[in-house]
C-alpha cells in the first residue's frame, strides 16, 4: 500500500499538556510517527512518498477562513506577547462558554486562542501550522492517488484531525485530515463518502463538519462519552440534522470493551456503509483501543489489528487512511502495519 509521509511532522512538538491539574509531558510525540514509518519500511509494505502542495484555499473547504488566519499568525502572536513564550507551548485560558459571543472576533490573542479551542490539552507551538498544513497536503494527496486508482493510501502524519472542527482544535487536533480528505473526494465528483472513525475517542469535528450533510456519511466506533473524552459528544442519538438526518451514527461501547463486540460494531458500521452505497471511505486510523494505550479503555491486541483491515477491505472501496490517536509509542507502528497489511491482503 502506498504511504503519503508527512516529514514536517516533526516541527509539531507539544512539550507539556493539562492533565488534573498538571501540566504533565505530552502523549502525541513525534516518535508515534516515527514507529509507524520505521514498521512500514521493515515490513516493506509499499512506497512511501511526499505529500504534494497544494493551494491552501482548499482548506477553506472545511476550515472557516477565520480559523486559518488564526491559526498561521498564532505562534508569532504568542511569541509577541513575551518574548520567554518562545520556550513555552501556548494554551487558552479563556473559553466563551454558553450565553458568550462568538460572532465578535476579539483583539486579544488569548481571548482568540479560547474562541478558537474547547481544551487545554493540545499545546500550540512554534511548528504547528506548518505540521498541521503539510498534514492536511499530506491527506490530499492520498486522496488524490486514491482518485487516480490507487486502491488505497495511508496518511501518515501528525497532529491528528478528528477533534478539530470547522473552526476550533482540541484533543491534539488543528486541522481535520479527514475531513479535508473525504471533502477532496467529493470535490472531485464522488458522490457518496464515508468516513469511518475508529480510533478510541469520538470524532467531534469530524462529526460536525458533516453533521447537515447527506453526501458524508459519518460512522464512529468509540468510548462511551458519558466516561470518555471528548464527553460531550458521540451518543447513538446523534444521528444527523436537517438533510444529514440519518447520515451520522455512533456506535459508543463500555471502557474495557474487547474484540469480540468491538468487531461486531465494525461489523455493523459496515454493513450502514454499504447501504450508503459509498464511492469511497476515508478511515480515521486510530490505534488507542490497544490494550496498553496509557490514555484509553478498550483492550484490543496486536492480532486483532490484522482482523480489522481485512474486515475494512470487504467494503469493496477506494480507501484513504488517516493517522489519528494511538499512544503506546513502541507498538503503535505494529498494530497501524497490521490494519494496512490485514486489508492488503483482503484486498488482494
Ligand atoms: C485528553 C485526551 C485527548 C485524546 C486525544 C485522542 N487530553 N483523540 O487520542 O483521538
Ligand atoms: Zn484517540
Amino acid at each position: 500500500m502506498l504511504t503519503v509521509f508527512n516529514h514536517l511532522h516533526v516541527v509539531h512538538h507539544g512539550k507539556v499538556e493539562m492533565f488534573r491539574g498538571q501540566l504533565v509531558p505530552c502523549f502525541e510525540v513525534p516518535a508515534r510517527a516515527d514507529y509507524v514509518l520505521r514498521e512500514l519500511q521493515e515490513r516493506g509494505l509499499g512506497p512511501i512518498e511526499s505529500p504534494i502542495e497544494f493551494d491552501e484555499g482548499v482548506l477553506a473547504r472545511v476550515h472557516s477562513q477565520r480559523y486559518l488566519d488564526f491559526l498561521a499568525e498564532a505562534w508569532n502572536e504568542w511569541v509577541a506577547l513575551d518574548p520567554a513564550n518562545v520556550d513555552r507551548d501556548a494554551f487558552p485560558s479563556y473559553w466563551p462558554i454558553r450565553t458568550f459571543r462568538s460572532d465578535v472576533l476579539p483583539t486579544s490573542f488569548a481571548a482568540r486562542m479560547g474562541l478558537f479551542s474547547y481544551d487545554a490539552g493540545s499545546p500550540l507551538t512554534s511548528g504547528t501550522w506548518q505540521a498541521a498544513r503539510a498534514g492536511a497536503f499530506c491527506a490530499l494527496t492520498a486522496a488524490a492517488r486514491v482518485l487516480r486508482n490507487e486502491r488505497a493510501a495511508f496518511a501518515l502524519t501528525r497532529p491528528p484531525g478528528h477533534h478539530a472542527g470547522a473552526d476550533f482544535f482540541g484533543g491534539y487536533c488543528f486541522l481535520n485530515n479527514a475531513a479535508i480528505a473525504a471533502q477532496a473526494l467529493r470535490d472531485a465528483g464522488v458522490e457518496r463518502v464515508a468516513v469511518l472513525d475508529i480510533d478510541y475517542h469520538h470524532g467531534n469535528g469530524t462529526q460536525a463538519i458533516f453533521y447537515d450533510r447527506a453526501d458524508v456519511l459519518f460512522t464512529s466506533i468509540h468510548g462511551d462519552p458519558h466516561t470518555e473524552y471528548p464527553y460531550y459528544l458521540g451518543y447513538a442519538a446523534e444521528r444527523g440534522t436537517g438533510e444529514g438526518e440519518g447520515f451520522n451514527r455512533n456506535l459508543p461501547l463500555p471502557r474495557g470493551t474487547g474484540f469480540a463486540e468491538w468487531r461486531a460494531a465494525l461489523k455493523e458500521a459496515l454493513r450502514g456503509i454499504a447501504r450508503f452505497k459509498a464511492g469511497a471511505l476515508v478511515v480515521s486510523l486510530g490505534l488507542d483501543t490497544f490494550e496498553g494505550d496509557p490514555i484509553a479503555g478498550f483492550t484490543l491486541a496486536t492480532p486483532d489489528y490484522l482482523r480489522i483491515g481485512e474486515d475494512l477491505a470487504t467494503a469493496g472501496l477506494p480507501t484513504v487512511f488517516v493517522f489519528e490517536g494511538g499512544y503506546a509509542v513502541a507498538e503503535v507502528g505494529a498494530n497501524a502495519v497490521n490494519v494496512l497489511e490485514g486489508f492488503q491482503q483482503q484486498a488482494g
